[in-house]
């Protein structure tokens, strides 16, 4: 429990802030003992039978021991969130590498070195809480630093712009996005009229949209997605001078999507597929890792950037302003249990430290009423600040009292201030130097309900995203469009869906107004419809950005899971020193096959198989290797299951490494012959020693390159 000192420990180094945090928290916890009671201390004597008269009578209402139990049970569940109710989350640290003296005065970004403990929470928006892992939506990305100043939270998203320009809309989105009200169809999916409906009125969204009908959508991982503190906030010194600052969470093992297809497949084969891949490689000790980046940039600058910075849909590409790394966020240990800490963590923008402040970006403004707001119905009452997951590390003390749930015992006589009966007159409440200082931004304008002309560009940001793409990512998009339009019962939704996008890219518009059957664009009809705001587009600083794609991105095969299939008769030889190779370069491997148990190979060694090719399918893995020998080739060639796994993860793009007769699996499909050249990321090569080193190399070269989305003849294989 937080203590109720002021006595200024908050201003001692803490020796180990990781380690004390860990304490804290196990303070309040507990492990399992042997010994049952009840919530007040009574040894249970029986956990199987209540309490009745006789022994096949009625149950007795004294019994207390089964009234207390069924009444905790009923009791269990409390609200979900009411968005981001999907969520996983973990405990780590994060370490400043650069120091920010000039720009802040945060206490935790002034010492190179000084690590302050965290816990990190990621989320889909719109599905319940049992919903599927890896649907097409936005992710939450929600680090809560327990600074020696006081919880900091920075409640980002994994893309660095939002559907909306004022939290005025936020209801009316989340309404449109979420099931539809009167059926409660479809799940954790924006495939469906209400929000094209939605979103084809507001033209502010063009730009988030194509965000959203990206792979970005999409994550391989949540340890391979960035995150973005997405609006503009201030950075503060002790001179009182404050910067604009966007903050960006980068990814040390590079942005990674999933194929659509594939994404909908995990949906069903594993839905915690993304819950799944964070806990393993925390628990494998492969701690998922982070860059925060910052770009700072001070009012002159901002008014030449040729659009509003206090505009949520706009972003600062890094070619037009470079990021400054200045530290790393390390996961390095799940939760102990789900509810207590993952459920009952309460983020909130509003959570700031001095040094750090917000702008009037009317999004966040909206934002910083909403999330105290909403846990007092979700966590119950207004202590949910006890709650061990979301206490801080310093000292806090107030008058505020009370309530559902309180934990502390604040003694004395004395809740109110200014006091001469406790300590009031010791209270520093004379606006020195002590404290949070919000930054003096002058205001003075009249009251307007209305939107500022600088916010009315929707789309040029729209296109420089859209022209930041590889042609590879450009399908995607349109697919992406295509696929949810089809989804759009009624007709002139979907047309105004590509009027509108008409204005972000002809070529777009038509291409995916295209397969739906429906006319081809015509921007004007967007540009004359209501709530259309058709304002000059802005000059983009930049023509495109790279930095927006996700094409050739990262480097590294670490914790990339490669199947092997493995069929009776497989020779071993290859298969060993290309698996040693990969587990070199940090990728892990599993053995599949038709059944678990032991697998014999051509030498007769026995292998066991850890999984079956229907328990862990290819959508599973990031590649496939598969040994030689004619045996085995044969056995998986007559296997279904076998080669479906090859060719699925053929068509979604994935490397592959098939040694000696092994190629006859992607012979069947057609999508390999002798007089073709082999498909990008596909290596081939014999059983014979010279050949392996080199076909280890190359495997490991298109496992790095993520996904070869220019495959040839992926459009053939059946999905
Ligand atoms: Fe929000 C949760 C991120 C706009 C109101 N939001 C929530 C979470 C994240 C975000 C990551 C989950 C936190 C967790 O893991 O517990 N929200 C954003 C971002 C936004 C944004 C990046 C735009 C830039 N949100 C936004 C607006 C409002 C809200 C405009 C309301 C005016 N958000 C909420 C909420 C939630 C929430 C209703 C639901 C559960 C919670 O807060 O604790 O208050």
């Amino acid at each position: 429990m937080a203590s109720s000192r002021t006595d200024g420990s908050r201003k001692t180094k803490a020796g180990d802030a990781v380690a004390s945090r860990q304490k804290q928290l196990e303070a309040s916890s507990q492990g399992p003992e042997n010994l049952l009671t009840t919530n007040q201390g009574v040894v249970l004597p029986d956990n199987h039978n209540s309490l009745k008269a006789g022994l096949r009578g009625p149950s007795l209402l004294e019994d207390f021991i089964l009234r207390e139990k069924i009444t905790h049970f009923d009791h269990e569940r409390i609200p979900e969130r009411v968005v981001h109710a999907r969520g996983a989350a973990a405990h780590g640290y994060f370490e400043l590498t650069r120091p920010l003296v000039e720009y802040t005065k945060a206490d935790f970004l002034q010492e190179v070195g000084s690590r302050t403990p965290v816990f990190v929470r990621f989320s889909t928006v719109v599905g319940s809480r049992g919903s599927a892992d890896t649907v097409r939506d936005v992710r939450g990305f929600a680090v809560k630093f327990y600074t020696r100043e006081g919880n900091y939270d920075l409640v980002g998203n994994n893309i660095p712009v939002f559907f909306i320009q004022d939290a005025m809309k936020f209801p009316d989105l989340v309404h449109a996005i979420k099931a539809e009200p009167h059926n409660e169809m479809p799940q954790a999916a924006s495939a469906h009229d209400t929000f094209w409906d939605f979103v084809s009125l507001m033209p502010e969204s063009a730009h988030m949209l194509m965000w959203v009908m990206s792979d970005r959508a999409l994550p391989r991982s949540y340890r391979m997605m960035e995150g973005f503190g997405v609006h503009t906030f201030r950075l503060v010194n002790a001179r009182g001078v404050s910067h604009f600052v966007k903050f960006h969470w980068r990814p040390k093992l590079g942005k990674h999507g999933l194929a659509w297809d594939e994404a909908q497949k995990i949906a069903g084969k594993d839905p915690d597929f993304h819950r799944r891949d964070l806990w393993d490689a925390i628990e494998r000790g492969d701690f998922p890792e982070w860059e925060l980046g910052l770009q700072l940039i001070d009012e002159d600058r901002a008014g030449r950037l040729g659009f509003d910075l206090l505009d949520p849909t706009k972003l600062v590409p890094e070619e037009v302003v470079p990021i400054t790394t200045v530290g790393r966020l390390v996961l390095n240990r799940n939760p102990d249990n789900f509810f207590a800490e993952t459920e009952q963590v309460a983020f909130h923008p509003g959570h700031v430290v001095p040094g750090i402040d917000f702008t009037a970006d009317p999004l966040l403004q909206g934002r910083l009423f909403s999330y105290t707001d909403t846990q007092l119905s979700r966590l119950g009452g207004a202590n949910f600040h006890e709650l061990p997951i979301n206490r801080g590390v310093c000292p806090f003390h107030n008058f505020q009292r009370d309530g559902m749930h309180r934990m502390l015992i604040n003694k004395g006589r004395v809740a109110y201030e200014p006091n001469t009966l406790g300590n009031g007159s010791e209270f520093r409440v004379d606006g020195g130097e002590q404290g949070f200082q919000s930054y003096p931004e002058a205001l003075e304008s009249p009251k307007i309900r209305r939107r500022s002309p600088s916010f009315d560009d929707h789309f040029s940001q729209a296109t420089l995203f859209w022209n930041s793409q590889s042609a590879a990512e450009k399908e995607h998009i349109i697919a992406g469009y295509q696929f949810e339009l089809s989804k759009v019962e009624t007709p002139a939704i979907r047309q105004r869906v590509v009027d509108n996008l008409a204005h972000v890219d002809m070529r777009l518009a038509r291409k995916v107004a295209e397969p739906l059957g429906i006319a081809v664009p015509d921007p004007k009809a967007a540009a004359g419809r209501s709530g259309f705001r058709e304002a000059p587009a802005t000059k983009a600083l930049v023509e495109s950005a790279p930095s927006l794609s996700m094409e050739g991105n990262g480097n590294t095969i670490q914790t990339r899971k490669v199947a092997i299939l493995l069929a009776p008769g497989a020779e071993l030889g290859a298969m060993k020193v290309i698996q040693q190779a990969l587990l070199d370069a940090g990728a892990t491997t599993k053995v599949v096959a038709a059944q678990l148990g032991p697998v014999s190979s051509s030498s007769g060694q026995q292998v066991p198989a850890d999984h079956t090719f229907q328990n862990m399918p290819s959508v599973m893995f990031d590649a496939v290797l598969v040994p030689g020998g004619a045996a085995a080739a044969e056995a998986l060639a007559k296997d279904g299951n076998a080669v479906h796994f090859v060719l699925e993860a053929y068509k979604h793009c994935k490397a592959l490494c098939l040694i000696g007769e092994s190629v006859q699996l992607l012979r069947l499909a057609g999508v390999v012959a002798d007089d073709v050249p082999a498909p990008a990321g596909v290596v081939f090569g014999s059983n014979e020693p010279t050949a392996r080193l080199q076909m280890a190399q190359d495997f490991i070269a298109a496992i790095a390159k993520h996904r070869h989305w220019t495959r040839a003849l992926v459009e053939q294989v059946p999905a």
